[in-house]
């Protein structure tokens, strides 16, 4: 076993952000670094460039190519700005504040309104979580169970990923941590018996929360999505309207890379929503607007952070204000 195969222990909870001016302050302050921001460059261009033409265009696009927004998000973003400018400025200078107000007025339009977790109307809620290995699956897992519990729900988790002992392990602490107790097995047994187990369980306790943590590596790519289908066809079978969500957990940092492999986790279980990890961990917010428009599936929670805090549900217009903070 390597270091990295090794039980990564959770850091202690801490509240990056909550203490200071808005939920995002923390993630607005790294998104809006100098320099290497999506705010921050256009200002340069502006200045530099302050004329709605070919190249002024050809400029903001490799801007917006460069934060990870992706190819037809940044035309769909272009071409709103370009109207938008048109439109009220005719001939005149363009100048920082109009550029930035639109593009942000245009970024919220891409994103769409705010689309929370589902629930069950009756029974327990199901949430699968997947995703490629090391993205942030199990902390996730740990990190909404969390939160449940402290709304007062009662959560059960299951250990689904079996492919190691120390995933089992390291599922175990968060269900600690938060409160929840967790259904295992023995390292490499069958993932599906894990997950039977756990909704048995749920509907023996009658739970409200069912999280289950799945593996993001087995000995080949098709291997784990067959797991993953197993898994998903049982919770289906075991209680009604499951899985509620399919959360696939994306690492930011990993930019469009992480898309592609994005995709193959939605043509095996349909994803329902991403939770967008180690946002603190990038100053590229851009990525965010690529995956609804390259998975058409929208980000429900964002990561900003290790600690069992560190999760917030994704709120468009709050992410806008904190790329574009300081503007009206
Ligand atoms: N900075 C930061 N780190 C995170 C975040 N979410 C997860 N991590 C870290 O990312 C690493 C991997 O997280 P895990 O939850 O173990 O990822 P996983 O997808 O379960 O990994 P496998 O089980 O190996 O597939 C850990 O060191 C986490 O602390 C986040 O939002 N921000
Ligand atoms: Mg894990």
């Amino acid at each position: 076993m390597n270091a990295a195969d090794g039980l990564k222990k959770p850091t202690q909870p801490h509240n990056s952000g909550s203490k200071s001016k808005g939920l995002l302050a923390g993630l607005s302050e790294r998104l809006t670094r100098a320099g290497q921001s999506i705010v921050g460059q256009v200002q340069s261009l502006v200045r530099r460039r302050p004329v709605l033409d070919d190249e002024f265009l050809e400029e903001l696009e490799a801007i917006l190519l460069q934060a990870d927004v992706g190819v037809s998000t940044t035309m769909e973003l272009l071409s709103g700005l370009s109207r938008s400018l048109k439109e009220s400025g005719q001939g005149k200078a363009l100048s920082e504040e109009d550029v930035l107000r639109y593009l942000k007025e245009e970024i919220v339009e891409v994103l769409g309104s705010h689309e929370p977790l589902r629930k069950a109307m009756e029974g327990p809620t199901v949430i699968m979580v997947v995703g490629v290995n090391g993205t942030g699956k199990t902390t996730t897992v740990g990190k909404l169970c969390h939160r449940f519990r402290k709304s007062g729900s009662e959560v059960i988790l299951g250990a689904t990923d079996t492919f190691r002992a120390a995933a089992i392990d390291q599922l175990e602490i968060w269900g600690k941590r938060a409160g929840a107790r967790v259904i295992r097995h023995e390292e490499g047994r069958d993932p599906a018996a894990v997950a039977y187990d756990t909704c048995q369980a749920a509907k023996a306790r009658g739970v409200d929360y069912v999280i289950l943590d799945t593996a993001g590596r087995l000995h080949t790519h098709v291997n784990l999505m067959r797991e993953l289908e197993k898994v998903k066809r049982v919770v289906e079978r075991e209680i009604p309207g499951a899985p509620h969500e399919v959360l696939l957990t994306l690492d930011a940092t990993s930019g469009q890379n992480g898309l592609s492999q994005a995709a193959t986790f939605k043509e095996a279980v349909e994803i329902t929503g991403i939770a967008l990890t180690k946002l603190d961990g990038t100053a590229k917010g851009g990525i965010v607007l690529a995956i609804k428009d390259s998975l058409g599936v929208p980000v429900k929670l964002i990561g900003i952070g290790e600690g069992i805090e560190d999760l917030r549900d994704f709120d468009p217009r709050e992410f806008a204000d904190a790329i574009f903070q300081g503007l009206a």
